[in-house]
């Protein structure tokens, strides 16, 4: 897939690094990478007048959070099953970068491939591609709940619900490429290493079990709702985990490093750890590591919403890893009641479903629950322990709704 994206941004990017610059600029100043160059300097009268961004995309239809990394999707933007990309979701753990796909390469190393090498972003295409529509979520998703509905803040950045969103991929297994690196039958651990920098490792990284490195559906993914995978989410080449917290779908993919032994890393010690007295440790972790998602649903509304009083049709998008959305319902006397709201589609591999109800609104303040089951029977619980840094909270949001 080589659309006409590609080849404007490979003409941008040929002549900005003209000379022999370093194969990534990061969007903003340094990044921190020792082998970034910093970008090209800004004309005066804008470098005076708009602050540094971290991003390429148009920050508008976003909640940016005040950590200058994280950009929330605002849901009620979304009415179809694939977000566009203007509205999809962004967390970097520094900035986006812009990578010279020319001069990039993604290795594949470590001691259990029998033949390391490189990979350019021609002999990645040249593998058979496949195409999944899958959802995205940063493990963050819904934290802001720990403190507004359990009445104890978890540390990290506040995310309601729009740390998620719904894209159709297109790239190639990560086991073909780990295949023709030779990875033995030993294989423990996958890490998949950014280029971008992240103290105090260099390269935003997370491991994988061989056995999810394998899975037909983890892929290399290069193309993003039928465009190329923008800069904000990691061209050239990003991992996409289907039903792993987002932080496992590493971003501008430099590294791969195959081992025998269970690697241990910041971000499956440190990071996306669930911390907290009903979690046991886990290896090097101080708790259990985060690797799959937990189902989840939510309101395409604004927070709180504000509607007119009469009859709405109200819509929102849920979520598991575990199988198909077979059933939402909606509640408005926090779930002493549940009413069945419709599940819009049957759900297509990884995606989200869609769901909507009716709802003749009373003036006055509300609050309204959804609550989704899988075709697993998985249904989000009325209570989860407490995890300090937040992660993968999943009991019924409460929707502040205001009818006038
Ligand atoms: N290289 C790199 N990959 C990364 C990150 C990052 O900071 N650097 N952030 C991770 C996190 S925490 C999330 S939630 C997802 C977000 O993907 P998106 O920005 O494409 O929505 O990317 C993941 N991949
Ligand atoms: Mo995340």
């Amino acid at each position: 897939m080589t659309g006409p994206a590609s080849i404007n941004r490979r003409r941008f990017l040929q002549a900005l690094s003209a000379g022999g610059a370093a194969a990534v600029l990061a969007a903003c100043g340094d990044s921190g990478d020792p082998e970034a160059t910093p970008a090209a300097e800004p004309i005066a009268d804008e470098a005076a007048t708009q602050p540094a961004s971290a991003w390429f995309k148009d920050t508008t239809p976003f909640i940016a959070h005040d950590d200058g990394k994280s950009l929330e999707a605002r849901l009620e933007n979304m009415d179809g099953l694939i977000t566009p990309e203007r509205f999809f979701f962004v967390r970097n753990n520094s900035v986006s970068l812009d990578v010279d796909v020319d001069s990039w390469r993604l290795s594949i190393e470590g001691d259990a491939v029998a033949n390391p090498r490189t990979f350019t972003d021609d002999d990645i295409r040249a593998l058979p591609s496949r195409t999944l529509v899958c959802y995205l979520e940063c493990a963050g998703n819904h934290r802001a709940m720990f403190g507004l509905v359990q009445g104890r803040q978890a540390k990290g950045t506040q995310w309601k619900t729009g740390g998620v969103s719904n894209g159709e991929w297109v790239g190639v297994p990560l086991r073909d490429v780990l295949t023709q690196a030779g990875i033995t039958d030993d294989a423990v651990s996958v890490l998949l290493i950014g280029l971008d920098a992240e103290s105090p490792e260099q390269g935003f990284r997370r491991v994988l079990p061989v056995a999810k490195a394998l899975h037909p559906d983890t892929l290399l993914a290069y193309g993003l709702n039928g465009e190329e995978l923008p800069r904000d989410h990691g061209y050239p080449l990003r991992a996409l985990v289907p039903g792993w917290v987002g932080s496992s779908n590493v971003k501008w993919l430099g590294r791969i490093v195959v081992s025998k032994e269970r690697l241990w890393t910041r971000n499956n010690t440190t990071s996306y750890v669930l911390i907290g007295d009903d979690y046991a440790p886990e290896g090097q972790a101080p708790g259990k590591v985060a690797t799959t998602q937990v189902i989840k649903s939510a309101l395409a509304l604004p927070w709180p919403a504000l509607l007119n009083a009469g009859a709405h049709q109200v819509h929102g998008y849920a979520h598991s890893p575990e199988g198909p959305i077979q059933r939402v319902e909606w509640s408005l006397d926090s779930g002493a009641t549940w009413h069945e709201a419709t599940v819009r589609e049957g759900q297509v591999q990884y995606s989200w479903a869609r769901f909507d109800f009716e709802w003749d609104a009373r003036p006055g303040e509300h609050t309204v629950m959804t609550r989704a089951t899988d075709a697993a029977g998985n249904t989000q619980p009325d209570e989860i322990p407490f995890n300090e840094k937040g992660y993968l909270f999943n009991q019924p949001v409460p929707h502040p709704v205001r009818v006038t």
